[in-house]
């Protein structure tokens, strides 16, 4: 997949999150959603349960060696969808971006697909459930706007926050690594790239 001509000209740190804007072009996020499309089609979105009992908002499903999970039994990574299928492998596309922006040896053992429709939103947290951290979380965005908030690595404090658009790619390394961060609300109706509309982040990160 092509990267968009001059990557290298915006780039925006917000609290030691680097975001790329538009790092994809609009013809790279149609060629990432094509393939997208043939993973769901072998893992389709779910809508996550907490171990509190609650729905989360966002719905989810995964590529890779392990996809992030809850249930009433918690937070953890699971080697197969909730059909009882291993996950899709990670796109060939997605791995480029990881391999352009992530400055780790490792590839990604994870790719969390959200969904974000109408309300959904996900609440202020930390990422943690993964057993090494020295490698960053990468996030790439797709479809409507999104708001996304940071804060700090210890609860509580001041947070910023930034529309996240789509084509943006969010890279979380270093001390940035377990800042809270969340996102508040998409913006429904801000991009047509989506059938249906809504949000679609990939989360990429190293799990063991
Ligand atoms: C900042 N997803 O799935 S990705 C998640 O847009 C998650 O769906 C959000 O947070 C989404 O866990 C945000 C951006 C992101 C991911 C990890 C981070 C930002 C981060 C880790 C540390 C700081
Ligand atoms: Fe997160």
């Amino acid at each position: 997949m092509s990267l968009s001509s001059n990557p290298f000209s915006a780039i925006l740190t917000l609290r030691g999150v680097t975001i790329w804007p538009g790092l994809l072009s609009p013809a790279a996020q149609a060629a990432l959603l094509g393939e997208l499309r043939d993973v769901v089609a072998r893992a389709p979105f779910y809508q996550p349960v907490t171990p509190m009992g609650q729905q989360m908002s966002v719905r989810m499903t995964a590529a890779g060696r392990f996809g992030w999970f809850t249930d009433r039994r918690g937070y953890r990574y699971v080697d197969h969808h909730p059909n009882g299928a291993a996950w899709p492998a990670i796109p060939a596309s997605v791995l480029a971006i990881w391999r352009t922006v992530a400055d780790c040896p490792r590839d990604p053992e994870s790719c969390l697909i959200n969904l974000y429709r109408g309300a959904a939103r996900m609440g202020l947290h930390q990422d943690r459930d993964e057993a090494d951290f020295t490698c960053p979380v990468v996030s790439i965005s797709l479809g409507d706007d999104g708001l996304f908030r940071v804060g700090n690595v210890a609860r509580g404090g001041r947070t910023q926050s930034v529309w996240l658009r789509s084509g943006d790619v969010a890279v979380m390394g270093g001390a940035a690594r377990l800042a809270h961060h969340g996102i508040d609300r998409i913006r429904p109706g801000s991009s047509t790239l989506l059938d249906g509309g809504g949000r679609i982040n990939l989360t990429l990160r190293v799990v063991t």
